[in-house]
């Protein structure tokens, strides 16, 4: 694996990788790896001929009063992880490297930021966006790959790629989950062991709410209200949002005709944490 720190020698691997006709995969990730970002790395590998993950803590994506100084970062752990599954290339820039200053253009998905994780967290999703459309640019890949977990997130390139005409084929890949069903995030972490217990009540509301779908429950608003019910039983969790809404465009759906996104976030103690499932 060769490890790359600026733009421009990220720019010759992967301009001379494509040079020899090789298909070349993306994982851009922030780091603290766990089995969720592996997952993404193993399709790229399966469907690629050359890796590139990038590690990038990208400051502009955190809100002031939010957790970008104690993020965690295990940058040797991950570089053997990656090393281990067979990856090309790692491309962990400095923030420096990526905002030299001065910069005053940034990508917006309209409409879609300011929606779910948009609404509480302004500014996160053109901090994404921005980022994402930079590391296209710098790394040029076929494919890059993106995990359903940030099923907004996902919604959002795939529109950004779309609007602006990006070369890239957007790949979107299953919520990997710990054995009880939480989902993966690199902010588990935080979770003290009592937070870590309340935190399954995301994942069982989400249950719930497919259960009563299952059973023929068509109505956005009954739907919630049953998931609201299950999350009421663990006032430890601070819910932040509780939405069915279209899979694309993330308006709220009233009544479900068509597949649907049941996304959910709250606080377990300080640590925020979404989870969502597919109807
Ligand atoms: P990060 O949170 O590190 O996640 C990197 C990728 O891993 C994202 O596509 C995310 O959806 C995916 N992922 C995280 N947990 C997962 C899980 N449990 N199962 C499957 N996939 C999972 O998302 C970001 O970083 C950043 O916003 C980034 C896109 C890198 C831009 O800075």
């Amino acid at each position: 694996m060769k490890s790359l720190q600026t733009i421009a020698d990220m720019r010759t691997a992967s301009r001379a990788a494509r040079r020899e006709g090789k298909r070349l995969g993306f994982v851009p990730t922030m780091g603290a790896l766990h089995e969720g970002h592996l997952s993404l790395v193993r399709a790229a590998r399966a469907q690629c001929d050359v890796v590139a993950v990038s590690i990038f803590v990208n400051p502009l994506q955190f809100g002031p009063q939010e957790d970008l100084a104690k993020y965690p970062r295990p940058f040797e752990r991950d570089s053997e992880l990656l090393k281990k599954e067979g990856v090309d290339f790692l491309f962990a820039p400095a923030p420096e490297e990526m905002y030299p200053g001065g910069a005053v253009t940034y990508v917006t998905v309209e409409s879609l930021s300011d929606k779910l994780c948009g609404r509480s967290r302004p500014g996160h999703f053109r901090g994404v966006t921005t980022v994402v459309a930079k590391l296209f640019h710098i790394v040029e890949p076929d494919s890059a790959f993106f995990g359903q977990k940030d099923a907004a997130q996902a919604a959002i390139i795939r529109r950004m790629v779309r609007d602006l005409n990006m070369p890239v084929e957007i790949a979107v890949r299953p919520i990997v989950r710990e054995p009880d069903g939480l989902a993966m995030s690199s902010r588990n972490a935080y979770l003290k062991p009592d937070e870590r217990k309340s935190a399954l009540i995301l994942h069982r509301a989400l249950t719930e709410v497919k259960n009563q779908f299952d059973q023929g429950q068509r109505r956005g608003a009954a739907l919630i209200e049953s998931g609201k019910q299950v999350l009421a039983q663990e006032p430890a969790v601070r819910l932040d949002y509780l939405e069915i809404v279209d899979p694309d465009t993330l308006d709220p759906t009233e009544v479900i005709t068509r597949p649907a996104l049941v996304a959910v976030a709250g606080f377990a103690g300080t640590t925020r944490l979404i989870d969502n499932t597919l109807l």
